[in-house]
């Protein structure tokens, strides 16, 4: 008789567990029991009424989860890679709005002021973002411009005190919600700058976006400066450059190839258990030929997602990532969370429709999720262009 494949937990069909430290475990099962506690018995609820639930922000602080793979000495866990991607996992096991939440705090706001600030900035900020006492947001994109960042229209205008900004950011989550908000603009010769923009300046302004049928956890907003003044010391010295910006959304996309994970594993699992239990036609509908196939293509996009992740996240630990390899990361697990919700949510039948359930909430999500940090298609250009040597951008 064949030998049976031994595996944990149903979605770890390769035995990835294995591969984890204790730290690693630790760091994830301490998240796991908050997202049980915390987030699953409400989220439901909190989605359809287009709540993001800012009470647990400073839990998320105390958890450590907050810009958890930077160094000990600014406030933060110091997690290596691996951990840090198992707890954006878990998250997303919730729901990606509390993932985002949390992607956006540590790879956007708190990664580019440890990254680009200076040490006075990284001292004063750091310890208290990570705590959640205080809450950031970033903007790059505009109304205009979204897959194609250098065509942004913010402008930052050198005084003798500092530098006044003008512009418009849209679909930036946090936005209303965010102490700072770390803001892109070109300066007068052109070049692309980041600044910490603190919210109360006089001319600054965030407007929710409400008619979302995505991410409805979560907090999305346009941001509006009208000549927003800022002193020297809120420009992030090493901030200067495109490619600088860019060089945040690869910390950001990391984190999403493992939350990703984390979506797709929720609506397996609910869909195979929901499957044993369902009898139509006088047996469990999980004896049919169609829906083993359905829980088979959905079982192997988790494993293929759950290796890459793991692999990038040893290139990654070892100072050897390139962003193109995040790139693909980025673009096959979250297409195949994707489709793995959508599959899940056909087993569910009519219940999967409902927020009772996970799927049709976490396939709306990944809408979002597939199209922002770079759409699927942009990465795929990313990609073509790292292989082929030639830019397929149709730039005009
Ligand atoms: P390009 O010529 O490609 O690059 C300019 C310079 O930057 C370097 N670079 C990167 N560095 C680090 N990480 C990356 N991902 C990088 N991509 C490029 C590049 O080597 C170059 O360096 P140098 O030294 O040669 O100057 O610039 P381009 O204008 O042609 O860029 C094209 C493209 C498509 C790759 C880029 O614009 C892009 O990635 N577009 C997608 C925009 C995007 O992803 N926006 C996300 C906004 S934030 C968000 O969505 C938050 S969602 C909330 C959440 O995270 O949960
Ligand atoms: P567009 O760039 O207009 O693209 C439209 C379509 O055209 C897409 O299908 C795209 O793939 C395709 N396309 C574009 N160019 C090409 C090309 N050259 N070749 C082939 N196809 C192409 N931004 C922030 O700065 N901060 C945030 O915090 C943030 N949070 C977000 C939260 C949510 C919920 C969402 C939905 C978005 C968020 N974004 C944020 C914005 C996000 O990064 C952009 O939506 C994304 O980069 C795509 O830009 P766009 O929506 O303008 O689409």
């Amino acid at each position: 008789m064949a030998q049976q494949v031994a595996y944990r937990a149903p979605s770890d069909f390769y035995a990835v567990e294995d591969l984890l430290t204790d730290v690693q475990r630790s760091a994830r099962d301490t998240v796991r029991r908050f997202v049980d506690r915390e987030v699953l018995p409400h989220i439901g609820r909190w989605w359809l009424e287009g709540h993001f639930p800012t009470e647990l922000v400073p839990k998320l602080g105390e958890l450590g989860v907050l810009g958890a793979n930077l160094p000990e000495e600014y406030g933060c866990a110091g997690l290596d890679n691996i951990a840090y991607g198992l707890l954006m996992q878990e998250l997303e096991r919730g729901d990606s709005g509390i993932r985002s939440f949390a992607s956006v705090q540590g790879a956007l706001v708190m990664y580019p002021i440890y990254a680009y600030g200076s040490e006075d900035q990284r001292r004063h900020y750091l310890p208290k973002l990570a705590r959640g006492e205080l809450v950031g947001c970033f903007g790059l994109t505009e109304p205009t411009a979204g897959s194609d960042p250098a065509a942004m229209n913010t402008r930052a205008r050198k005084t003798a005190r500092g530098w006044v900004l003008s512009g418009t950011k849209m679909w930036i989550t946090n936005g209303s919600i965010a102490h700072l908000a770390i803001v892109w603009a070109r300066d007068e010769a052109g070049t692309v700058r980041g600044f910490i923009v603190p919210t109360d300046t006089p001319g600054f302004s965030a407007h929710d976006i409400h008619t979302k049928v995505s991410m409805r956890a979560s907090v999305t907003s346009e941001l509006v400066l009208d000549e927003v003044e800022i002193p020297d010391d809120l420009a992030l010295p090493g901030a200067v450059g495109l490619g600088k910006a860019l060089g945040c959304l690869t910390q950001a996309r990391y984190g999403i190839a493992w939350g990703a994970v984390g979506a797709a594993v929720a609506c397996f699992e609910e869909a195979l258990s929901y499957a044993r239990d369902r009898v139509a036609f006088g047996r469990p509908i999980a004896a049919t030929q169609i829906v083993q196939e359905r829980l088979v293509d959905m079982l192997t996009k988790i494993t293929t997602s759950q290796l890459v992740a793991y692999r990038l996240g040893q290139l990654k630990d070892a100072g050897r990532m390139h962003y193109a390899q995040v790139s693909l990361a980025k673009r096959h697990n979250v297409r195949a969370a994707l489709e793995v919700a959508r599959e899940a949510r056909q087993v569910l039948g009519a219940y999967g429709i409902t927020t009772e359930y996970h799927a049709m909430r976490h396939a709306a999500n990944l809408e979002s999720v597939d199209t922002y940090e770079g759409t699927y298609d942009i990465h795929t250009l990313i990609l073509g262009r790292e292989i082929t040597g030639h830019e397929a951008f149709g730039r005009a």
